[in-house]
């Protein structure tokens, strides 16, 4: 087991772009187990490694009520969107405590390895489809408040700031 710390907004780092996984080695794959360990902790549905200061593009995601569904992704990528899109309340293990609505696609078809390096392919609508295009936005430095107006995204940042602050 281990929880590793999660970045937060506003920190520089989660801007970075992530580099794509070259190794499915052991070393990945004692990540993607940090990784679950510190999103079934926090708790979360999903998490990227950019969120604990590693910048490569790695997901892990458990949408299932019972919390034994773990999915890995390894160098994911959109190939293809569907449906109309979908207004759906977010929030981010990186962003405490705030919650906006986001708009994306319904549906998105997403080709990914899994940590032995074996692709696969996969067709995601609802929850599982908003946390997939949540965390690849991650990989490539977006966080989901940059989706929001100038001023939201201020104030989050000033409130947060704020907590920071007063937590020392
Ligand atoms: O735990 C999380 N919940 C969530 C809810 C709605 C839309 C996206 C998410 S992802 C988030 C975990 C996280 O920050 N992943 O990057
Ligand atoms: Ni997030």
């Amino acid at each position: 087991m281990a929880v590793r710390p999660i970045l937060r907004f506003p920190d520089e780092r989660l801007h970075t772009v992530a580099r794509r996984v070259e190794h499915f080695d052991d070393a990945l794959r004692q990540l993607v187990a940090d990784m679950a360990d510190t999103m079934y902790r926090a708790p979360g549905i999903g998490l990227a490694a950019t969120q604990i200061d590693v910048h490569l593009r790695v997901i892990v995601i458990d949408v299932s009520e019972t919390h034994d569904r773990l999915q890995v992704f390894i160098n994911p990528e959109i190939i293809g969107e569907d449906g109309e899109r979908r207004v759906s309340e977010e929030g981010c293990l990186s962003v405490p405590g705030i919650y906006e609505e986001v708009e994306r696609p319904e549906r998105v078809r997403v080709r990914a390895f899994d940590e032995h390096g074996k692709p696969f392919t996969l067709e995601a609508s609802g929850l599982l489809a908003v946390c997939l295009q949540h965390e690849i936005d991650h990989l490539n430095g977006r966080v989901f408040v940059q989706y929001l107006s100038r001023l939201k995204q201020n104030r989050i940042r000033t409130r947060l700031l704020k907590q920071v602050r007063e937590a020392a």
